[in-house]
């Protein structure tokens, strides 16, 4: 049997008879569609969303890229088991997913990119929006989603829809090859009809099988780990997603291995547990950087060794370090001249658990580990209870909030100085509790990302940690939130600009230029070159990001100190509807510093300015600590 049907009709029935198994029950895989519709969608795939919102909820944007962002925050939470399609027009419309689809790409989610595109059949050109190129008929803007694409294809007939379709879903519910996958749709092609079979319609179960490891690379990794003196695991986001936290606290708890972790995987063993060091690298803690620099052996889990994560490449110091890389994805299995076990992180840590059962690591190496965990804990609670005054510190602000969200609530943030200070400090209690997206670190997910979030665990309290900088790239979701009543607490933090940047600035002997929000003729006024503060303070904006935030439809909470913070949040908490915006100012200089970790940004190599000469020659000191990890274990 087969039936005639628009390409965007076919498109939408596709899309929601879609479903996804792992261990078990099927679930459907497209929540929906977020959408804002242009002369290029509007009839094509807006239409057939209209005829079938009872099979695919639509939900109106107010930018496309924050779309993206709501479609990744909510796979992220979902483990990448299910996630949502993102509609667009023509040009700038599309264009402006770029940014999003990166995003995705890079943290490895699975997004549905649905950008229209220009006239197949090329009658009318050239349309509004449309970008000419004189050597090249075939090239739209839509190319510029190419490269951040795990799977692009331009459905230029009707016909071409059942492939398209059909290899979108195999890399979006591929775990070594999930990310953006991007469809773009002719404007008229959408619009036009298609004779094809019912079966592409029907229900379609995609059965994400666990991949084993191999048993010799199995018993090589554990034959490594009884030989090493000091092994330590590295946990990332794999770990989350594949649901193997369980599986790795029974393989500590049984080895006596400890444990860090990256921004992804934060969460992976709870921050009480004796073997938990916490972050590790860049912005990691004295506790996991310690023993990271005199590791023998690091097994990293569902990792793919940033830069952040490895310290760019001085956190493991130990001559003799090798590394075990288990990771469903064999391009990460490979790093570090690491041995690979390129399979599922859950299969590949419960094969470790049987073979290293009667295994011990030894006694010397855990009792350091316990006693760094112990003594960071001690850190987090002197940082976190500071009394830092007259303003308060942006590490009181996450006890605050670490403290409202207590055993199941969610923290999302990307950019800023609170990626870094959240990675140090928060308490982890729940593998779902950490949504840090530091894969992009991009200005503007806090909003979006928290409300895909709450979308997809509307059980849970979130809190969107948003920094001033980040607000104002991107605040427009928060009146989608408002429209949708979706429910989230945004802890805006104000300190006047890019205090993230600011202090790098000073660290590379550039005393934060551009960094603050001042007049032009006041942009001369510098931070001190050797402390922080500038000699004179520049006059403030007159900005109002809070009354931005009512403006927009959300309800407000103006504060000043933590413990009207912390009431605050309780408030925000128990109230239902809409977005909740909970406003402090901080002190921006008031940071976490940093713990025996370092990050490679290079400083000028030739200045006449004796801050950045001193800083290059700390940067020259710094990076003869690179190591290269080629030896194979
Ligand atoms: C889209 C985007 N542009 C630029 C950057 C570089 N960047 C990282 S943090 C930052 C400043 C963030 O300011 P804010 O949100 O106020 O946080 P703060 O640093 O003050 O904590 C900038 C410009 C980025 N990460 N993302
Ligand atoms: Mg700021």
């Amino acid at each position: 049997m087969s039936v005639r049907l628009t390409v965007g009709q076919a498109l939408v029935r596709f899309l929601a008879a879609q479903e996804v198994e792992r261990d078990g029950e099927p679930q459907r895989f497209f929540a929906g569609c977020f959408g804002i519709f242009g002369h290029g969608n509007v009839a094509g795939v807006g239409q057939a969303l209209q005829q079938h919102e009872d099979l695919l909820p639509y939900v109106q944007g107010r930018n496309e890229q924050a779309m993206v962002h709501m479609a990744a925050g909510y796979a992220r939470q979902r483990n990448r088991l299910a996630t949502w399609a993102c509609t667009t027009s023509i040009g700038p419309g599309a264009t402006n997913m770029v940014t999003g689809a990166a995003l995705a790409t890079v943290n490895r989610l699975p997004v549905l990119l649905l950008p229209s595109d220009t006239f197949a059949s090329r009658r009318p050109h050239p349309v509004l929006q449309q970008l000419e190129l004189p050597h090249d008929g075939t090239v739209s803007v839509n190319d510029a989603l190419r490269p951040v694409s795990r799977f692009f294809d331009r459905v230029e007939r009707p016909e071409q829809l059942v492939s398209a379709a059909l290899e979108a879903m195999r890399v979006l519910t591929d775990p070594a090859e999930t990310g953006a996958v991007t469809l773009a749709l002719p404007e008229d092609v959408q619009a036009e009809a298609v004779e094809l079979p019912e079966s592409f319609l029907e229900p379609r179960v995609w059965t994400i099988w666990r991949r084993s490891p191999s048993p010799g690379a199995l018993a090589r990794a554990a034959e490594l780990v009884r030989h090493a003196e000091r092994p330590l695991m590295v946990a990332g986001g794999g770990v989350i997603y594949s649901q193997a936290t369980e599986a790795l606290r029974e393989l500590v708890d049984a080895t006596g291995i400890p444990v860090a972790e990256t921004q992804a995987g934060r969460g992976s063993l709870r921050s009480d547990h004796p073997l938990s060091l916490g972050a590790l690298g860049a912005t990691g803690t004295a506790a996991a950087n310690r023993l990271a620099r005199e590791a023998d052996l690091v097994i990293g889990v569902g990792t793919r060794w940033s830069d952040f994560t490895t310290g760019s490449k001085s956190a493991f110091q130990d001559p003799g370090v090798r590394f075990v890389n288990v990771n469903v994805c064999e391009f990460d299995a490979a790093k570090q001249s690491g041995l690979p076990l390129a399979c599922d992180a859950r299969l590949g840590l419960e094969g470790l658990v049987l073979q290293l059962a009667a295994h011990r690591v030894p006694a010397h190496w855990e009792q350091r580990a316990r006693e760094e965990a112990a003594a960071w804990a001690e850190e987090v609670e002197r940082l976190v209870h500071a009394g830092h005054g007259p303003l308060p510190s942006q590490a009181e602000v996450i006890g605050a909030v670490n403290d409202a969200a207590g055993e199941t609530g969610v923290v999302v943030c990307a950019a800023g100085s609170a990626p870094g200070d959240l990675h140090k400090l928060w308490r982890a209690r729940d593998p779902k509790g950490y949504h840090v997206e530091y894969g992009y670190s991009c200005m503007g997910y806090e909003i979006a990302g928290a409300i895909g979030v709450k979308l997809a665990a509307p059980e849970r309290d979130v809190f969107s940690m948003v920094g001033d900088g980040s607000y104002l790239m991107l605040p427009g979701e928060l009146v989608t939130a408002v429209a949708e009543k979706v429910h989230i607490v945004v802890v805006l933090v104000d300190n006047h600009g890019y205090a993230s940047i600011g202090a790098l600035s000073r660290s590379v002997g550039s005393a934060g230029f551009g960094t603050h929000y001042r007049r032009r003729e006041q942009h001369q006024l510098l931070d001190a070159p050797d402390g922080d503060r500038p000699a004179q303070p520049a006059e403030p904006l007159p900005v109002d990001l809070a009354a931005n935030a009512e403006s927009l439809g959300a309800r407000v909470v103006r504060t000043r100190t933590v413990d009207e913070l912390r009431e605050a949040l309780e408030g925000a908490k128990a109230s239902d509807g809409g977005p909740v915006v909970v406003y402090i100012e901080t002190d921006r200089y008031a940071g976490v510093p940093a713990y025996e970790g370092w990050w490679d940004v290079p400083v000028a190599e030739v200045s006449d300015d004796p801050a950045v000469q001193g800083a290059r020659r700390e940067y020259e000191q710094a990076r003869a600590a690179q190591r290269q990890y080629l030896d194979t274990p």
